[in-house]
């Protein structure tokens, strides 16, 4: 059974969410973030980067496969189950961009914006701007590209996976700091929340907390 190292952050549920959708059998380990458990060398080894999420897989030959990084989990889990990852030409092109996109653009740009949001000190102020400014930058790319097609790449993809557990936990923070209305994604958040097993994979790591940048 593939195991799952995570914790209930936007990173840590876009596996749950994507083995949900696979329909493949899965266990959960919680790695504490708050308590530090990332920084455990047992955690370290299977983790290079000390942070969530890891899978744990075994191939055919029962030979172990380690994956850390939302983003190639994403890939492994798509091409695994034989789902939300077109296998060729140019809607593969488009997933995989959208997919980096979400992955190195939104997912640190929000994880910084949430962190300097919160943080109250007068010294946060212009990392507060800038990660506002960024944050809303992207929301506008977002909401232009919805525009145009109902999901990131056409038709529903691993890329919307990367993308939407980031604004669903971020956009209602960001309005406190914006007002533009962004109705192409509200629809699109929508439509991705009422997926039962988008339901079902944001509940997978039990405990709800604040995401961590
Ligand atoms: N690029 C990584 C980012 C992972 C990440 O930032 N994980 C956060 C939780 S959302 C974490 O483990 N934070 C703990 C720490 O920074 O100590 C990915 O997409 O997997």
């Amino acid at each position: 059974v593939i195991e799952l190292y995570t914790w209930a952050t936007p990173n840590g549920t876009k596996p749950s969410i994507m083995l949900e959708e696979a329909g493949l059998d899965y266990r959960v380990t919680l790695i504490d973030l708050v308590k530090g458990e990332q920084f455990a060398p047992e955690f370290l080894a299977i983790s290079p980067n000390n942070k969530i999420p890891t899978l744990i897989d075994r191939d055919e030959d029962g030979e172990r496969r380690i994956i850390f990084e939302s983003g190639a989990i994403l890939i492994y889990l798509a091409e695994k189950a034989g789902v939300l990852l077109p296998t060729a030409g140019p809607s593969r092109d488009r997933t995989l961009e959208w997919l980096f996109w979400a992955s190195a653009g939104v997912g640190p740009m929000f994880g910084q914006f949430g962190h300097f949001a919160g943080a109250d000190l007068d010294q946060a102020a212009p990392a507060r701007a800038r990660f506002t400014k960024e944050a809303w930058r992207l929301i506008e790319v977002l909401e232009r590209r919805l525009g145009l097609a109902p999901y990131l790449a056409g038709d529903y993809s691993v890329a919307d996976i990367a993308a939407f557990t980031w604004v669903h936990a971020t956009l209602p923070t960001l309005r406190a700091h914006g007002q533009t209305p962004t109705p192409h994604i509200d629809l699109w958040l929508q439509s991705i929340a009422s997926r039962p097993a988008v339901q079902r994979g944001l509940r997978a790591p039990k405990i709800r907390i604040r995401a961590h940048p």
